[in-house]
C-alpha cells in the first residue's frame, strides 16, 4: 500500500463511514460545526436578580473586567443586550429585561424579545420563582424552546443559615430548592438550579451545563462545551473528549490528502486549522493568563499566575495575543515552531504531512495541553 492508500484508509477508519468521499464530508462538516455553530443564551429575570452578575460568570468574567456586563445598576433598556464570550465569539449571551414590568407582559414577550434567535432561556431569581416567571415559562414552552430555573446568590442564604445552630448544609439547599418548585408545580419535571456567581465550582454550576449538554442538539453542545469554565477535572475531561472526537476531522481538513488524494502528489498541510484547533483548546481549558489569573483569585492561590508553563503551551500563548486573525498566524515559521515543540513529528513539516502524521500531532498537542490543565487544577485544589 502507498502513502497515500494508507493515509485514505486512516481517514476513513478514523470517520466512521465507508467512503473516503462521505468521510472527508463529515470532516468539513465536523470542523464548521465546531469553529462556527452559534449559541444564543437567552437571560430573563427582574432587575437586580443577578443576570448580569450570571453572564459575566459564564464568560469567564469577573464583574470589573474589560467587558464585563454592568452589575448592581438598575435596568434602565429595554432592549435585549448582547455579550459575546471573550474567546469564542460565536457564543452570545442576552441580558434580557425582565418579564412583568408594564412593558413586557408574559403574552407578548417573547415577540418583542424576538425569541427566535435564542437556543434555550434561563430565567434567574435571586428569590422564590413568581407568578410572571412560570408565565414566561409556559410561554417558552409553547415555542418548543428550552428553558432552565436558576436560584441565584446562593452563597448568600447558606452564610445566613450558617450562624443557625444546628446548620445542615444539604438540607438548606433541598429546603430552598424544594421552595422555588413550589411555584413550579404545573410543569411536569421542572429543574431549579442554585447557582454563586462567584464560584462557579459550587453548588449546581456543572449539572446546569451537564443538563444543557443532554439537552441541547448536538452541534450546539460543540460551542457550550468550549466556552464553559473549566470547573473542574470532569468537567476538563468532558472538553478533551470533545476534543478528541474532533480532531480526526480537523486533520483530515487541513491535509491535503482530502483535497486530491491523487498519488504523487506531495501533500500540504492547511496549518491555519491545526493552529485554529490548538488555539481553541488552549482558551477553552483555561491555559491563557487571563482565565488563571481569574481561577487563581477564585480559590485565592496566587502561586497558579507563576506556575510555570511547557514550551507548547508558552508558544501557543505567544501566538495567541492576536487570536482573532488566525489566518496570519498561519504561515509556515510559526507552524513549524509548534510543531518541532511535540516530539516526535517536527521533521514530518519538510516532507510535507500526511493525515496520519497531522491526527498523531493533534492528538499529542491535545495530551499536552490536557497535563498542563490537569496541573492547574492540581494546584487550584479543584478535583
Ligand atoms: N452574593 C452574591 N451576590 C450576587 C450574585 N449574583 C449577583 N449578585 C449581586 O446582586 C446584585 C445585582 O446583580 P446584577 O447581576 O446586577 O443583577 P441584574 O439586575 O439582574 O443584572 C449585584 O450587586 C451583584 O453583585 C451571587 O451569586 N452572589
Ligand atoms: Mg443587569
Amino acid at each position: 500500500m502507498s502513502h497515500q492508500d494508507s493515509d485514505v484508509t486512516a481517514l476513513i477508519e478514523a470517520s466512521g463511514e465507508s467512503t473516503f468521499k462521505s468521510a472527508y464530508k463529515k470532516a468539513q462538516e465536523m470542523v464548521d460545526q465546531f469553529t462556527n455553530v452559534s449559541l444564543d443564551v437567552a437571560v430573563t429575570g427582574r432587575s437586580g436578580a443577578g443576570k448580569s452578575s450570571f453572564i459575566n460568570a459564564l464568560r469567564g468574567l469577573r464583574d470589573d473586567d474589560e467587558g464585563a456586563a454592568e452589575t448592581g445598576v438598575t435596568e434602565t433598556t429595554t432592549e435585549p443586550t448582547p455579550y459575546k464570550h471573550p474567546t469564542k465569539p460565536n457564543v452570545t449571551f442576552w441580558d434580557l429585561p425582565g418579564v412583568g414590568t408594564r412593558n413586557f407582559q408574559a403574552k407578548r414577550y417573547l415577540k418583542q424579545v424576538n425569541f427566535n434567535r435564542f437556543d434555550f432561556f434561563i430565567i434567574i431569581s435571586s428569590e422564590r420563582f413568581t407568578e410572571n416567571d412560570a408565565l414566561l415559562a409556559k410561554e417558552i414552552n409553547k415555542q418548543k424552546k428550552l428553558f432552565y430555573f436558576v436560584r441565584s446568590k446562593i452563597d448568600n442564604d447558606v452564610a445566613q443559615e450558617e450562624k443557625k445552630r444546628g446548620f445542615n448544609r444539604e438540607e438548606t439547599l433541598t429546603k430552598i430548592k424544594n421552595h422555588c418548585l413550589d411555584n413550579l408545580k404545573d410543569f411536569k419535571n421542572p429543574k431549579v438550579f442554585l447557582i454563586c456567581c462567584y464560584d462557579v465550582n459550587e453548588f449546581d454550576f456543572e449539572e446546569l451545563v451537564d443538563t444543557l449538554m443532554s439537552e441541547l442538539p448536538e452541534h450546539k453542545r460543540y460551542a457550550l462545551i468550549q466556552s464553559v469554565p473549566v470547573t473542574s477535572v470532569a468537567m476538563l475531561n468532558k472538553k478533551v473528549r470533545m476534543f478528541k472526537m474532533a480532531a480526526w476531522a480537523a486533520a483530515a481538513c487541513s491535509g491535503a490528502v482530502a483535497a486530491a488524494p491523487v498519488p504523487g502528489l506531495s501533500l500540504a498541510c492547511d496549518a491555519s486549522i491545526v493552529v485554529a484547533f490548538f488555539t481553541s483548546c488552549y482558551f477553552s481549558f483555561g491555559l491563557d493568563d487571563k482565565s488563571i489569573e481569574r481561577l487563581s483569585e477564585r480559590v485565592n492561590k496566587p502561586h497558579l499566575k507563576s506556575l510555570k508553563k511547557s514550551p507548547f503551551v508558552q508558544a501557543l500563548a505567544s501566538k495567541s495575543a492576536t487570536r482573532l486573525q488566525l489566518s496570519a498566524l498561519a504561515s509556515s515559521e510559526i507552524v513549524e515552531s509548534l510543531f518541532s515543540l511535540i516530539p516526535g513529528v517536527g521533521s514530518a513539516i519538510a516532507a510535507g504531512i500526511s493525515f496520519i502524521v497531522t491526527y498523531k500531532l493533534l492528538k499529542n498537542g491535545l495530551n499536552e495541553l490536557e497535563q498542563a490543565a490537569l496541573m492547574v487544577l492540581r494546584e487550584a485544589g479543584l478535583k
